[in-house]
Order: structure tokens, then sequence, then C-alpha cells
């Protein structure tokens, strides 16, 4: 029986979901190249945060709970969803209701906090890092490899290190920033599986609109 026990536990995804809230090691900071997220996907729903005059940047998509490997989701225990105003007040960084909503109950859920205390450690945690000047006025399209995106979030954020952040690319354009936050929000190193170096030399970087 116990072997059995071990054998299924070994087999378990390391995103396996219903963990208990409150139970993680750090958050990932997770911050979406907006244009990027329009050309793949917001045009087409007619999304608001896309039209032109939006001028979004790296918006913020989520804090994550994170294990030292993988990351709990849709924990039990949490309490009630954001009301309306709580959903109201982030839609500045976050584009839409919905992506609140969804954030909440994937990864807020397990944060151990009622709806208001995560979303204010959202914001705090957006806040505390500089976005890059350079990127957040680009005008232009561009084509990049990635590491020039983590060169200047490091170059804007003195504390912030190499192994704290890291750079994806999805459907050949720069997805997201994410950046390791020990649960006290100070830049700490991702876990192996949280690193996803995006390695294209040519990844597109849209202009903000
Ligand atoms: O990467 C695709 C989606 O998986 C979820 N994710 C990814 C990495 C990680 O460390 N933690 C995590 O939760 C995200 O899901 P979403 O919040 O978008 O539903 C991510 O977008």
């Amino acid at each position: 029986m116990r072997l059995l026990a071990a054998l299924i536990l070994a087999a378990a995804p390391a995103w396996a979901e219903g963990e208990r809230a409150g139970d993680f090691d750090y958050y990932i900071l997770s911050l979406s190249w907006s244009p990027g997220w329009c050309e793949r996907e917001g045009d087409e729903r007619q999304a608001l945060e896309c039209r032109a005059g939006a001028d979004r940047g790296f918006t913020l998509h989520g804090l994550w709970p994170q294990y030292d490997f993988g990351w709990p989701s849709w924990c039990y225990g949490a309490g009630r969803d954001p009301d309306r105003a709580e959903i109201a007040l982030m839609t500045d960084i976050m584009g839409s209701a919905g992506l609140v909503r969804h954030e909440w109950r994937k990864h807020g859920s397990c944060s151990g906090m009622d709806a208001g205390a995560y979303f204010d450690l959202s914001r705090r945690a957006y806040e505390s890092i500089v976005l890059p000047e350079v990127l957040e006025d680009l005008d232009r399209d561009v084509k990049l490899p990635a590491s020039v995106v983590e060169d200047a979030f490091v170059e804007a954020n003195p504390g912030l290190a190499r192994n704290a952040i890291t750079i994806t690319c999805k459907g050949g354009m720069i997805e997201e920033a994410r950046i390791c936050l020990s649960r006290d929000l100070t830049p700490r190193p991702c876990g192996l599986d949280a690193q996803r170096d995006c390695r294209m030399p040519d990844a597109l970087m849209p202009a903000v609109r």
C-alpha cells in the first residue's frame, strides 16, 4: 500500500489542482506584453484594452503562488470571489474583469488571503518593479532576443538578479516577463521549473498602441 501511495505521488503532476490555500514557497509576478496578447488573441475578441490609444505595455497578468517545484492552483478553502468594487480597482493594471476573476480563482485562491488582501498585494508587487521606459515607450514593432528584454529589466531594477526573472515567448512574440518574489515581495531565484527563458534570437515585440 505504501509503495502504491509513493508511486501515485511520484506520478502526480507538479501543477496538481485543489491544494490547500496558503501553502506555497514564493510568488511569480507575471507581466504580460499587452500589445503581443492583443495581436495573438485580444484583437479578435475586440478587447477594450487593445483599442488604439490604450497605451499599455507590460500589464499585470497575475501574482502566482509557487512551490519550489510546481505550483498550486484552484485551491480549496479560499473565501468569496472579489466583489465588483474590488474587480474595478484592478482593471487599470490588469485590463479586464474576466482576467481579475480568473486569476483570483486559479491563483489567488491559493494565497491564503481574502480577495481584497490578495489584490492589494498583487498591486504592491506590480508597483515594486520598475517597467523599462525604453519598452513602455516602444513606438514601432521590433524583433529582438528575449535576453535584451531581460537586460532592460535588470538595468531598471538594480536589486533584480538574472536568476529572478525569466522572459517567455509565444507565437514568435515576447509573451511575458516573470519575476520571482519571496512572500515579502523581495526578488529571489526562480525555481528550476519556472526558468523558461525564451531562446529566440528574433522575437517580435509589437509596438505600444
Ligand atoms: O504558461 C501557461 C499558463 O500556465 C499557468 N502557469 C504557468 C507557469 C507557472 O509557473 N504558473 C502558472 O500558473 C498560467 O496560467 P493562467 O494564470 O494564465 O491561467 C500561464 O499563463
